[in-house]
């Protein structure tokens, strides 16, 4: 499965619930990237500085970082992936790995929330997680538009093959957790 959304939309809070509930290895980009960071690789120093900046990290090492995520988990029941694919390169880049391997995305469901809310609560993360792409409005506004450039690409590529589920991503955590898991256990009935 997949979950996508803008920055700040929630997937990272909701991943946590959804890897619990349903047994599944949840890979963050994100998280990945970030470990990379506190432990100062050359890859952690070369993304933190496009990551400051509010711009993506390039294809080839997220591609790379999820491609040995995979070979790390092959006995896993399954995948969530949470802030990957972030490009249309990177989504083919994924449905040839899954190929390959013989499976493929059972669902992509996309966390919808307004840009006024998404600003809120990414300065209000800011103030306490010491991430530093969260405490500059500017850096904020640039990741939105990278989105909006970069990642709406993805959303038609799976309409397209008919795996994306939009789902109201306002709300308490625990309403947004159950719309999802409603979306997840109709698809698998
Ligand atoms: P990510 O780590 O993916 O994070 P995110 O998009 O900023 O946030 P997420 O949607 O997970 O929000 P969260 O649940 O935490 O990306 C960071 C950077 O890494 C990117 O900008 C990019 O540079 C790089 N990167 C990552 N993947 C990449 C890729 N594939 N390719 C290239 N570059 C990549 O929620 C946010 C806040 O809202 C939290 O404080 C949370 O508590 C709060 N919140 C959650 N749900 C709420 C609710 N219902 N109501 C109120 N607040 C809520």
């Amino acid at each position: 499965m997949i979950l996508f959304g803008p920055p700040g939309s929630g997937k990272g809070t909701q991943s946590d619930k959804l890897v619990a509930t349903y047994g599944l290895v949840h890979l963050s980009t994100g998280n990945l990237l970030r470990e990379e960071i506190a432990n100062k690789t050359p890859l952690g120093l070369e993304a933190k500085s496009l990551m400051d900046k509010g711009k993506l990290v390039p294809d080839e090492v997220v591609i790379g970082m999820i491609d040995s995520s995979l070979e790390h988990h092959k006995s896993a029941k399954g995948f969530l992936f949470d802030g990957f694919p972030r490009t249309a390169a990177q989504a083919q880049a994924l449905d040839k790995l899954l190929e390959l391997k013989k499976t493929g995305i059972v669902t992509v469901l996309a966390l919808e929330v307004g840009e006024d809310e998404l600003v809120k609560r990414l300065i209000n993360r800011g103030k306490t997680s010491g991430r530093s792409d969260d405490t500059n409005e500017a850096v904020i506004r640039k990741r939105f538009a990278v989105y909006n450039s970069e990642t709406s690409s993805v959303a038609e590529h799976y309409k397209k093959l008919r795996k994306f589920q939009s789902i109201k991503g306002e709300g308490t955590v625990d309403e947004i957790f159950t719309s999802l898991c409603e979306a997840i256990d109709k698809k698998m009935k």
